[in-house]
């Protein structure tokens, strides 16, 4: 049912009243299952089907952004050659930051993460999601308008991205190799957009063993104004 305010069209939207219980017994289910989430590194290179990466990106594409404007395009890669390509150069940039371009107390905080400069996860992962940002979009007569608030648009797709991909019950890393710009080489993407980041995605290992590392608890990460 549409109808117009403004001049622009608006329909109703509902969504199912949950009890005071269902609220509680819902977000502590779905906190006991995002709870379980966990970088992950170590892939099996079985197939995922593609009408389930299909579904984690209509998932994605459901988040919020400035306008409007979805400024995101997910470059979605399986072919084992570019997959090739794109391991080699992440490991030849992360190779030099981790040689040179790195200060001592980042190694410091990434140690007990057992990360180096070799990605072989870029290999084995059957899909290598990579997301771009676009800044900016041109118009039919060839005008640059820019996108809004296009970070954090991107950062919250992404946060959906890697939710959908968890409740798949598929492992995700969201991997920053730096500088990410042979990307947009290898993938030939066009000048409005940026990589944002790389997001490897599969059946987990098993065993996959993940450092024993905690969340910070409610208490430490919020402040109330009651
Ligand atoms: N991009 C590097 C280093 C790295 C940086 C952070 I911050 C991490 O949380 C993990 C790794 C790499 O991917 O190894």
């Amino acid at each position: 049912m549409f109808t117009i305010i403004d001049g622009f069209p608006y329909r109703q939207h509902t969504l199912l009243q949950q009890t005071e219980q269902e609220m509680l017994e819902g977000t502590n289910h779905f906190y006991a299952n995002m709870q379980n989430r966990r970088s992950i590194r170590e892939f099996t290179n079985k197939p995922i089907d593609k009408a389930v990466i299909l579904n984690i990106l209509r998932t994605a594409g459901t988040a919020p952004s400035g306008a409007n404007k979805q400024p995101w395009t997910f470059a979605v890669v399986s072919d084992p050659q570019l997959k090739h390509k794109i391991r080699e150069a992440a490991e030849a940039e992360e190779k030099l930051s981790y040689s040179s371009r790195m200060p001592d107390y980042w190694k410091e905080d990434l140690a007990p993460l057992g990360t180096d400069w070799q990605k072989p996860f870029l290999e084995i992962a059957p899909y290598l999601i990579v997301v771009f940002k676009r800044s900016y979009e041109t118009d039919q007569q060839g005008l640059k308008r820019p996108n809004y608030y296009v970070t954090e648009s991107c950062g919250i797709a992404c946060g959906f991205l890697l939710a959908a991909i968890h409740q798949a019950g598929l492992g995700a890393l969201t991997h920053t190799p730096s500088p990410m710009n042979f990307l947009s080489q290898l993938l030939n993407r066009p000048e409005n957009e940026k990589p944002f980041l790389l997001i490897p995605v599969g059946h987990i290992a098993k065993p996959c063993y993940v450092p024993d590392i905690t969340k910070k608890t409610v208490t430490e990460t919020t402040v109330w104004y009651e």
